[in-house]
Formats: C-alpha cells, structure tokens, sequence
C-alpha cells in the first residue's frame, strides 16, 4: 500500500501502453510468476548463450558477418534471438548482443576476435582511459534498440515469450577493459582495484552508469526481465567484493529499480564461481540470484536474501553426458529447487557449450515443461486475523 501523501505509481507512467508488461502479453508469463515466488504451470526454463553455436541455423546465418557487425544489424538479432525459442520452446528469449557492444558504441575500440572473445586496442590504466568512458546515450545503440522493439512488438515473433535484456557488471567489464581481452587471473584488474582504489571506483562508477543505462533502455524497448552478467566475480574473496564492486552492482541495478517495483521487471544478477559471494550479491537487490552448477540449489537458497528467487543451476558439461544421465540431473536440479522453497528459473550453471547437441536441449525443456506445476507464495493459506 503506496504512503498517505505519495501517489501510487502509475504502470502507465514508466513504459509505453504497447510495452509487453502494459498490454498484458508477458505479465503472467512464467518467466516472471517464478521470479516473483509466484505458483507457475510449469518451471520457466531458458540457457545462457542459448543463441550462438550450438545452432546449426546460427552457423548459417552468421557465416562472414562479424560478431560485432551482427550485434548491430537489427534485422540477423531478431533473426538469432528467436532462433533457439522456436527450435527449444525455451521461456525467455535471451537478447543477441554481448557485453562489450555498449563500450563500442561510445566509441572504444574493441573488436570480438573468434575463438578469443573482447579484445581492447588501448586497455584502459589511468585516469585519462577513466575519462574516455562517457555515459551512453539511446542515439549510440539506435539500432540494437530498434532490435528490442521489433522482437516485442505486438506483431513481433516473440508473442508474449518476455525478452531478457542484459549488461555486463562492472567488475567484468572492467576485466576485459584493463587486462585488454579475456584473462584467467584477472591479475591487473586486481593490483589496479587493490593499488588505486580512487582510480578503480572511478572506471567502477563509470561502468556501472553505462550498464544501467543499457538495461534501462532496453527495458523501455521491451524487454520485460533483466540479467547483469558478472561473469569473472567468483575470482574475488567476498570481503574485496562487498566494499569495491557490490557499490557498482548496485548502482547499476538500482537505474532499473523503480521498473522492478512499478512493472514487475525482474532483475537477474549471475556469476560463475560465486557460492562464497552469493550472501553479499544478492545484497545489492536482484529479485533473482543466478547460481552456478557448484552450488546445489537448496544450499544456495540458505545465502541469498529471503524472497529471492533462484535460477541455475544444471552443468553445462552434463548436456554431452548419456540422456539417461541428463534426465537424472535435470530431475535432481528440479528437487533441489522443490527443497529450496524458492522461486526457480531453470538454466545452466553457465554459458551453453558450443559443441552441446541441440537436441538435448531441447528434451531438457520438454522435461522441464513435463514436470508440472509448482506452488508459490500465492498458494500460501491465509493465516487469517491472529
Ligand atoms: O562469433 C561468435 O559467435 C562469438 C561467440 C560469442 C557469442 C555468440 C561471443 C563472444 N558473444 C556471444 C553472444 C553473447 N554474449 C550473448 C548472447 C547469446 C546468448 O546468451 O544466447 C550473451 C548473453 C553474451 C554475454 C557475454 N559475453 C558474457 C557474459 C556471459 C558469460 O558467458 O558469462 C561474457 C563474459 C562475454 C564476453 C565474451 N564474448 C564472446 C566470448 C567468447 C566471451 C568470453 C571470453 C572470455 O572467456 O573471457
């Protein structure tokens, strides 16, 4: 119940009426009834880099086109979002982009180099690399935006399958921007957080106002969840991450906090490696903690803020195992989720391995859809007056 003198706020107000979340086509969508801890037919169920290359359909239609060159041609991101729900009948659709498409749009020289990942020109080191990040605006990412619109359109392809926006964390961002391309260690990155600390929260804050802004704008696009992708957390003890990257998470959680009130819009904060920093991540306010595959999902459910909901957790290794052995670990992820008593968006514990059979994917969701109703708080009795 909004205070006495302020006035509710009005759905209306934040996002267009022809908005998913307004006109209704994603509202009760399971996606976003188990990120509420709400009763669902059926565990929502979606992969990280569900599109990519896996696909045999991604192969072809990504053949001599850029990584990056793609994530700006709105007509092949509309085309590979919705490859993998139409071919897996997955829940969600997983924007096609990547983390670093932000940073090129304000104009970093970067360049996705197959087989390697985000490769910087001029790694960023000083106060003047700090300076060069302005903040971005809806003009440098037009057409990915464009993309957003015309997936959720009323007459788009994705009907009412909400689209997941995302960003990269600042914590990883900054990884690839010092270490200048992807790093096992994240050895600089850390001396520079360690050494100058001013310097560090400065990139920090800079990260995080360009990841915001990013889930922001998509959001108002039409995408009606979100994920922040802090991939490379796991690699910092969690009292290092709690006072120099938890201020930045959320921050840049925070510019879509009045969507999540006002709408609904789950926010969806994941790392890989990050059992130890699930307490402190999931301080910074996501609705929904992503978990990797090292932490069975009922333990999980004992570190995370209460309400939150859970999403993870099943190996992605486990997809090239006998089916036998894929059904038994897709049923105990599903019971560890039933014990943990939360909220549970099925995934992997990461990213869809690039030589994972499609088709195992597929019967996962099958058995997933296939395992039933799950209660939530709505099915809670009421306790009555006392
Ligand atoms: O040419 C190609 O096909 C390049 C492979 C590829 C793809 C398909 C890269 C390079 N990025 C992507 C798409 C992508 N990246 C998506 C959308 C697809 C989907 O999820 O279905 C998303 C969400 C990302 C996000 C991303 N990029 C993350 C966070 C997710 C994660 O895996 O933890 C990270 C860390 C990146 C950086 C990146 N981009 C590409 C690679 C190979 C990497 C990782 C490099 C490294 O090891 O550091």
């Amino acid at each position: 119940m909004p205070a006495m003198n302020q006035p509710a706020i009005r759905v209306a107000d934040l996002l267009p009426p022809d908005h998913p979340l307004v006109d209704g086509r994603t509202t009760e969508a399971p996606l976003l009834r188990a990120a509420a801890g709400r009763s669902v037919p059926h565990t929502p169920v979606w992969f990280m880099r569900q599109a990519g290359r896996s696909l045999p359909e991604y192969r072809r239609v990504r053949e001599g086109v850029a990584m990056l060159e793609s994530c700006f041609t709105p007509e092949l991101v509309v085309e590979i979002t919705h490859q993998p729900v139409r071919r897996h009948g997955v829940d969600a659709a997983i924007f096609f982009s990547d983390i670093v498409v932000p940073l090129r749009a304000i104009g970093l020289d970067l360049d996705i180099v197959p087989g390697v990942g985000p490769v910087v020109a001029e790694p960023i080191r000083d106060a003047a690399g700090v300076a060069a990040l302005r903040p971005l605006v809806e003009d440098d990412v037009a057409p990915v935006l464009t993309a957003v619109r015309m997936l959720t359109a009323a007459d788009g392809p994705l009907v009412g399958t909400p689209l997941i926006g995302f960003a990269g964390a600042p914590f990883t961002l900054a990884s690839y921007l010092i270490e200048g391309g992807p790093s096992r260690d994240h050895a600089r990155t850390k001396a520079l957080m360690y050494g100058e600390p001013a310097l560090w929260h400065a990139l920090a804050d800079r990260l995080a106002g360009i990841a915001g802004a990013f889930l922001r704008m998509q959001v108002l696009a039409g995408a009606s969840a979100v994920q922040l992708f802090d991939s490379w957390a796991g690699a910092l003890p969690a009292a290092d991450y709690e006072a120099l990257v938890l201020p930045h998470v959320r921050t840049a959680l925070d510019a879509v906090a009045d969507l999540a009130t006002a709408h609904g819009v789950p926010r969806i904060l994941f790392g890989v490696g990050t059992g130890e920093l699930l307490a402190t991540m999931s301080s910074a306010g996501s609705e929904v903690m992503g978990v990797d595959f090292r932490v069975p999902l009922d333990v999980a459910a004992g570190r995370v803020r209460p309400g939150a909901g859970l999403q993870g957790n099943l190996d992605p290794a486990v997809v090239m195992a006998p089916p036998a052995v894929v059904a038994a670990r897709v049923e105990a992820v599903l019971a560890q989720a039933r014990r943990s008593g939360r909220g549970h968006v099925f995934n992997l514990g990461h990213g869809v391995l690039p030589d994972s059979d499609p088709e195992v994917l597929t019967r996962i969701v099958e058995q997933v859809h296939a395992a039933g109703p799950v209660p939530g708080v709505d099915d809670t009795p009421d306790p009555g007056p006392w």
